[in-house]
């Protein structure tokens, strides 16, 4: 009997996807990998999915790519990983491309292409217990799957080329002190507060929502001028939501807004 390589639960307005290779500390594969793109692709699809969790079964969030058959140097010379790294990019596109609120609970390990899944995410909680590593330089690779993008620029680049060739853990408490994630939480209720942030989202204006992925994302290339332009096109397409005349109205009558999210 084969254990399919993600679980998704379907929950009120959000869905979770769980990576489910625990004997391999969810270590990636192809499979996997294409098995979440198509989730990915499916909650974007379906009007009523709001937001996304991602997370690991196991004591392992995801020790990145799998080493195996499909990455191991054989006698006819070396795997083509070019090939292999795009698929690890495809799925990374699609996390900051899917234009609904994306959580990550790290609940374990994110090692390699790992981290780079997580940094990739929305917003990262990290159990107290978990650790992120730049793997890549172990076993003599360099970092991909957008680890060198997001390193520099959410930790600094001092942090990041030490990290990047030494690879040394860095602990949730660590991570968040440095600014890599949003929070640390107690092993014990990461899934709790992952799951009740996750349902928060899945309540909030969801276009407004994919637009600021939109935005942050473009920020990291832009100037100035060019960031104030989609803000104001940004605010413009904002402005026309049946959400943002829910939040005025309820704002004027004292009560608390209930976004449709544009379903
Ligand atoms: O072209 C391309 O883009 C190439 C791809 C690049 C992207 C990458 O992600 S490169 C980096 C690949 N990942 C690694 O190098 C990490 C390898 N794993 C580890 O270093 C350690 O497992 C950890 C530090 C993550 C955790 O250590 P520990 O001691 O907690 O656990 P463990 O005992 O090493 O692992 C538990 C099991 O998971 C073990 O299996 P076993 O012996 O019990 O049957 C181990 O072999 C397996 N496992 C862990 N990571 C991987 C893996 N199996 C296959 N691939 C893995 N990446």
């Amino acid at each position: 009997m084969s254990i399919e390589p993600i679980r998704v639960e379907q929950h009120e307005g959000w869905r979770k996807l769980v990576l489910n290779r625990p004997e391999k500390l969810n270590a990636a594969n192809e499979a996997m990998l294409n098995a979440l793109l198509a989730a990915l692709d499916e909650a974007a699809a379906d009007g009523g999915c709001r937001a996304l969790l991602l997370t690991g079964e196991g004591r392992g969030f995801c020790a990145g790519q799998e080493l195996g058959p499909a990455v191991t140097p054989g006698p006819g010379g070396p795997p083509d990983l070019g090939r292999v790294a795009e698929l690890h990019h495809r799925l990374v596109r699609r996390l900051r491309g899917v234009p609904l609120p994306v959580v990550c609970a790290v609940n374990g390990v994110a090692a390699g292409a790992g981290a780079s899944y997580a940094l990739a995410c929305d917003i990262v909680l990290a159990g107290r217990g978990a650790t992120f590593i730049q793997a890549f330089v172990k076993i003599g690779l360099v970092p991909d799957s957008g680890a060198s993008f997001f390193l520099p620029r959410l930790i600094g680049e001092a942090r990041a080329r030490a990290l990047a060739m030494l690879g040394e853990p860095v602990d949730a408490a660590r991570a968040e002190a440095w600014g890599m994630i949003w929070k640390v939480v107690d092993d014990a209720r990461l899934q709790e507060e992952a799951e009740a942030l996750t349902a928060h989202l899945a309540r909030q204006p969801t276009e407004a929502l994919a637009m600021m992925k939109r935005m942050f994302s473009a920020s990291a290339t832009n100037g100035l001028d060019a960031q104030l332009d989609l803000e104001r096109d940004c605010q413009l397409m904002a402005g026309h939501s049946a959400d943002y005349a829910e939040g005025v109205r309820a704002f004027l009558e004292k009560r608390a807004p209930v976004f449709r999210g544009g379903a």
